[in-house]
Order: structure tokens, then sequence, then C-alpha cells
């Protein structure tokens, strides 16, 4: 297939049989839009929950066989971790035919050094947050909880949703957005311009000043009433929403 010389960049996608609108725009997507993109990289948050690479809902099996049709025909899927699908792991990659990144990751995009992260721990602002993610990605918390039977995983999956709603209801909105403090150490630190990350649901393009340079940060859409992706090329990048 003759490649078009654009990267898609997508997050939050939040799929599951319950929202099959989605699903069914997602795999357009990936049959229409991404055909002959040089790569697709998901930050994170595909999956509205994955309480391990025993995750038996239909979409779960759906999504791997397309994202290997995709790797197949000459594009490769990139994936790094969101809050909810954390602990989609190696087996289910292979199935998918992607390959696993690590948050944060630095790509060179068309000579443009760009960072990639799912967002959440730009979130410095969320201290409740941190520390809830801090405690379950930990290595010996991953490695108990895939000792776990199916069933009690999904419990416990399904706790963490209702206590993170709860806890949404609650909090001020500017404690759930990203830190323009943290978003400048990291711009520092990765020695990049260009920033792309999900998670926090605000689609757009900021310009941060990071020591006199201008840098640009780019927030994925979720999928809930629309969809969208960031897609850049050679000259830059491109923010694409649409009612589902
Ligand atoms: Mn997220």
């Amino acid at each position: 297939m003759t490649k078009t010389g654009r990267t898609f960049f997508v997050a939050d996608l939040h799929l599951t049989d319950e929202r099959p609108a989605a699903t069914g725009r997602f795999f357009r997507f990936l049959d229409e839009d991404i055909a002959g993109a040089d790569a697709l990289y998901i930050l994170g948050d595909l999956f509205e929950a994955w309480t391990g690479d025993d995750h038996d809902e239909a979409v779960a099996h759906d999504t791997a066989r397309r994202l290997k049709a995709l790797t197949a025909a000459g594009t490769p899927v990139y994936f790094l971790h969101g809050n909810r699908d954390f602990m989609l792991a190696r087996r289910y990659a292979a199935a998918a035919g992607m390959t696993l990144i690590d948050d944060p990751t630095r790509i060179d995009l068309y000579g443009v050094p760009t960072l990639l992260m799912h967002g959440d721990t730009l979130c410095t602002d969320d201290t409740a947050y941190q520390r809830f993610r801090r405690r379950s990605r930990h290595p010996l918390t991953l490695a108990l909880l895939k000792h776990l039977p199916k069933w009690l995983r999904r419990r416990l999956a399904r706790q963490a949703r209702a206590g993170s709603e709860t806890a949404k209801a609650t909090k001020p909105a500017a404690i759930m957005d990203v830190n323009a403090g943290e978003v400048a150490r990291i711009l520092r630190a990765q020695q990049v311009r260009r920033l792309i990350h999900g998670h926090t649901h605000r689609p757009a393009r900021h310009v941060h000043t990071v020591d006199g340079r201008e840098c640009e940060r780019w927030v994925l859409p979720d999928w809930y009433d629309h969809w969208g992706c960031v897609v850049c090329d050679a000259s830059g990048c491109a923010l694409k929403t649409e009612a589902l």
C-alpha cells in the first residue's frame, strides 16, 4: 500500500460492548482514515475497562483482529497505557500486533522531537488520584492482581471506577486538568517542544512558553458524543473531531 506520510494519534476511546457506536466508528477509522498511514499511536484508555488479557468482551477480540490486520498491511500500531487499561499486557498486545511503549515516550515525528503521554501523570493537583495511581501501578500490586481470579479482578475494577466517578463529581474541574508547571517541567526535562496526550477529555491545542521558547501541547478528544484524533505530517499537526 502507498504510504500517506501521516501519523495518527488517538486516546480515550473507552471501547466497551455497551457503546457500539464508538466501536463502529473506530473500525471505520482504521479502514478508511488510517489506511496507508505511517503509524497509529493509541495513547491510553483504548478500553473502558481492562481486568487482564483474558478480558472477554467481544470488542476486545474484534479490536485485536482489526489492529492486527492494520499492522499486517504495513501500518505499525503503538500503545501506551491509560488509567483504565493499565493491565493490558504482552499477550493482548501480541494478539493485536501492537507494540507497547512507555509513558512518556519521546519520538522523532517528521524531524520534530515529540513527547507522547496518556496525560494522567500531568494532573498533579489531584493528589488523591496520584496516590491511587502510585499504589495501583506498583509492580507488586500488578503482580498480585495478575494472580487473582477473573471475578475478583472484575469486582475490584468496578469498585475503582465507581470510586473515581464519585471523586470526579466532587472535585473542582481545575484539579482534574493538567498542572501547567508539570507540563513545563516535563517539556524541559525531555527537551521537546511538542507534547501529545489524552486523559482530560478537553481536546485543544495549547501553547506554552518554556524558557522563552514556544511549545505546543495537543490534547486528544474522547470518543463519547464525538470521535477524533490528532494527525501529523511533515508540515505539522492538526486536531480533527466530528460528531459520532
Ligand atoms: Mn484516562
